[in-house]
């Protein structure tokens, strides 16, 4: 950490970078308290993977950045970024010493847990790396629509560990990015060949060089530092420089640990030659030669600085920077060190070599050579912590409480979402304006085609469709323009997800909000479950729709049927999911997710127990299947209560025997099996439930409220199932998991008999599939004969 080239500042920077690396160590050392935590992981991986990044971030925070960049953290180095935001003012010693524990600091930055100022949440790997991408697309995106403009444009940055480029979705964004012209985008990758278990690959390097040039972007590499730079010149410094080319990185690794005195027979065994080399080692105490051999580029903090400064453009960049994981620390380079721990006698020998004294740990310019009103001074004018907070304001767009569509008498939800999105497409308000779809390559099977016909597809260079040109009919006009509403991807669901997690928070990131709606068959969610679940826990803002779905799609057959969808719908903190059966319902809930999408703050509402205030992401699961419309006349009742998750469409009597609570597409079957058991049960019922996630929220946030002395909270279910008789049974059913439905008997203390889909993969025809797998009238009305004794039901036909 010597200074090597000239600079004025120099001298401060080498002193925050000694300080980062010490808050973050002793950050760590101090949550020790935690290390027998039951989570297995105990403090691991923090300290060394921290470690290798201490030069970069210090270049980058207090150089480089500007308050409208934005930088995806690699998980492991959090310590680092709550050290630097604690030298900058914007993180407490409270959180710090709580680091890992209950509302302190967070093992993995996090935008939503965090209390200083997280760009992008990571912890599950590659994940923050393409938020980058589509960040920058989504920047790309605002400002083309005139948005922002005012504000400058940032770079999104990634800090990216070696070992997290074996993620698939990191290459399939690189692909996308690719397609959509990326620019404005840094990822550096921390290149100190180590992953959790082990050393990586030979030559990787070489590979990742190729294939992000490949894809556009510039690659620059920061190998040796400037120690190594000056050997190099020295009479042998060449084999020095050869020797190091070829060394095997178990064994650069293995000698980094070893130390100074191990490289120095290393080193003159192979290449001592009694002469230049053998000189150029000689000169050089133990601890000089292991810091040379250590000087890696990425621990160098002037090349670090002047390989960041020298970028001169706005074409996607990739750094590949030498490091050692766990540099400058006892553990550093040994292959075993990810979850590696100083000892509290390796920390009071780092402490006194830090110069700080006991007691003084968390004082901020402790032990530094730069004299405190220097480092303040300077900390006081980085200009990354030039602005106040991060997250920007950004203004709500009203939408109308009823969205136009024209119900044909027959029709699917699928075919109503597409009717919805038509007439939205003629809207001239400026909610219209601020819808952004985007699918991967199902925007035409998932009736996309009307809207993105009226509103174009997005590119930031218009392009004509030939199609159109060339007057060759087609139904779809496939043009794009930078006023294009639509973001057309590849067959890639992580992208769709990471890219409703980047327009999702525009209005944070860029000021400017977004209402991003998103389409792709329901079966694929979870191809892209974790990245959708990374949305959510940032807190974007989406609505998803996800069709087809179920065995309902029948002849598509096996890959393309969801069976645990709903659960995932029900389970998915952040996301409140929706499985109308009819088109007026859809256009309910679109209207609502649209301002719900856009809320942020308030309390549970006592009405129906649910946080609507504080907003979040929508899923609807819709289908293709075309059912008989209801005719009715939408109330404001009636919608509230299709919002809250459900209503009756025949309420049971005093005397019900039965009631037949169904979801979704199977609304035809469920209402024909309460005509088929009309004559022979009393009273029957037939619940229409809308959004078995929200009943379920609701009924469990009221038991909680009236757990706590607030006796008189009611959900929404409890409400509607409060008059049904105690000896009433419900047959619950949907095209899905029937524990998606099978908790309602429990609200009132019911038997239930949930129907619904536990294994799939046939095909046939609809009622040949919904016979063989239990979900069809007869099957419901055997269901109901079975918990609801009495005369036999004559419609009732032998179950296959
Ligand atoms: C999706 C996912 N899988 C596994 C892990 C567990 N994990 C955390 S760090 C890590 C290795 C990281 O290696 P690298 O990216 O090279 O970072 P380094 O520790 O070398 O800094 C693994 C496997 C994770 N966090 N996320
Ligand atoms: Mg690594």
């Amino acid at each position: 950490m010597k200074p090597h080239l000239t600079d004025d500042k120099l001298d401060t920077f080498v002193s925050l970078e000694c300080k980062v690396l010490w808050l973050a160590s002793w950050t760590i050392h101090n949550a020790n308290h935690l290390r027998d935590n039951a989570d297995g992981l105990k403090v691991g991986g923090h300290q060394a993977s921290s470690a290798s990044l201490a030069t970069i971030m210090t270049a980058l925070y207090f150089d480089v950045l500007r308050p409208q960049d934005r930088v995806a953290v690699k998980p492991h180095a959090s310590p680092i970024f709550h050290a630097i935001q604690y030298l900058l003012g914007r993180q407490t010693r409270e959180r710090l010493e709580n680091f890992r524990g209950y509302k302190g600091a967070q093992s993995y930055p996090s935008r939503t847990k965090d209390a200083d100022d997280v760009d992008f949440s990571t912890g599950s790997v590659g994940l923050g790396v393409a938020q980058t991408l589509f960040s920058s697309l989504t920047q790309d995106y605002v400002r083309a629509h005139g948005w922002g403009l005012a504000r400058p444009e940032g770079r999104m940055v990634a800090l990216v560990g070696d070992a997290e480029l074996d993620e698939g979705n990191i290459f399939e964004a690189l692909l996308e990015g690719w397609k959509q012209g990326l620019h404005n985008c840094w990822w550096i990758i921390d290149y100190n060949r180590q992953s959790l278990d082990a050393v990586v690959r030979e030559g990787l390097w070489e590979r990742y060089e190729q294939l992000f040039k490949n894809f556009g972007w510039d690659v620059v590499i920061l190998k040796y530092g400037a120690l190594q730079q000056v050997a190099f010149k020295e009479p042998g410094g060449e084999k020095l420089r050869h020797w190091i080319d070829s060394c095997p990185n178990q064994l650069y690794s293995a000698l980094v640990f070893a130390g100074g005195a191990a490289w120095r027979k290393r080193l003159t065994d192979e290449i001592g030659d009694q002469g230049e080399v053998t000189r150029l080692i000689e000169q050089r105490s133990d601890a000089e030669l292991a810091a040379l051999m250590n000087n890696l580029g990425g621990h160098d903090l002037p090349s670090v600085r002047a390989a960041f400064r020298a970028i001169d453009h706005d074409r996607p960049t990739c750094f590949i920077c030498y490091t050692v994981k766990g540099a400058g620390l006892p553990f550093a380079g040994h292959k075993d060190n990810h979850a590696g721990l100083m000892t509290p006698a390796q920390m009071e020998v780092f402490r006194q070599a830090m110069n700080v004294r006991p007691g003084h740990e968390w004082d901020k310019f402790e032990g530094l050579a730069t004299p405190a009103t220097t480092l303040q001074a300077f900390l006081d004018r980085v200009p990354f912590a030039q602005h106040g907070s991060r997250r920007l304001p950004a203004a709500q767009f009203a939408v109308p409480a009823e969205l136009p569509v024209a119900i044909q008498p027959t029709m699917s939800t699928q075919t109503g979402f597409g009717a919805l999105l038509n007439e939205i497409g003629k809207d001239t308000g400026e909610f219209a304006r601020r819808i952004v779809t985007a699918s991967p390559d199902v925007t035409v099977s998932t009736n996309l085609g009307p809207w993105v016909n009226r509103r174009k597809l997005f590119a930031r260079q218009a392009k004509a469709d030939t199609f159109k040109s060339e007057r060759i009919p087609s139904t779809f006009n496939w043009e794009f323009s930078p006023q294009g509403q639509h973001i057309e991807l590849g067959i890639a669901e992580n992208n769709l997800f990471t890219l409703l997690s980047a327009l999702g928070l525009s209005h944070a990131i860029n000021g400017e909000r977004l209402l991003p709606i998103g389409t792709l068959y329901d079966p694929f969610i979870a191809r892209g479950l974790d990245a959708l679940n990374y949305a959510c826990y940032q807190d974007a803002r989406f609505i998803l729709v996800a069709t087809p779905s179920g065995i309902t799609l029948a002849g598509e057959g096996g890959a393309h049927q969801s069976i645990a969808e709903p659960l995932i719908g029900m389970a998915q903190d952040g996301l409140a999911s929706f499985e109308p059966a009819f088109v007026d319902e859809l256009a309910a809930i679109m209207a609502w997710a649209l301002a719900y999408i856009q809320k942020d703050g308030g309390e549970v509402s006592e009405r129906n127990w649910l946080r609507d205030e504080t907003g979040g992401s929508v899923y609807l699961r819709l289908s293709t299947r075309p059912v008989e419309q209801i005719q009715r006349t939408m109330t404001d009742a009636l919608r509230q209560a299709i919002v809250d998750g459900g209503y009756w469409l025949r309420k049971p009597g005093p005397n019900a025997q039965v009631v037949v609570a169904y979801t979704g597409a199977v609304a035809p079957e469920a209402i024909s099996a309460v005509g088929l058991m009309a004559e022979d049960r009393r009273d029957v019922g037939l619940l229409a439930v809308t959004s078995a996630d929200r009943l379920n929220a609701g009924w469990t946030a009221a038991q909680r409220a009236r757990e706590r002395g607030l006796v008189h909270a009611r959900s929404h279910i409890e409400r509607l199932l409060a008059d049904v008789p105690p000896h009433c049974g419900i047959v619950s059913v949907l095209d899905g998991h029937p524990a998606t439905l099978a908790w309602l008997g429990a609200v009132g203390g019911h038997r239930v008999r949930p129907l619904g889909v536990e294994h799939f993969g046939q095909t046939g025809s609809l009622a040949e599939l919904y016979r063989h797998y239990g979900i069809d009238a007869n099957a419901i009305v055997a269901a109901a004969q079975a918990i609801a004794p009495g005369r036999p039901i004559r419609h009732l036909k032998a179950l296959p």
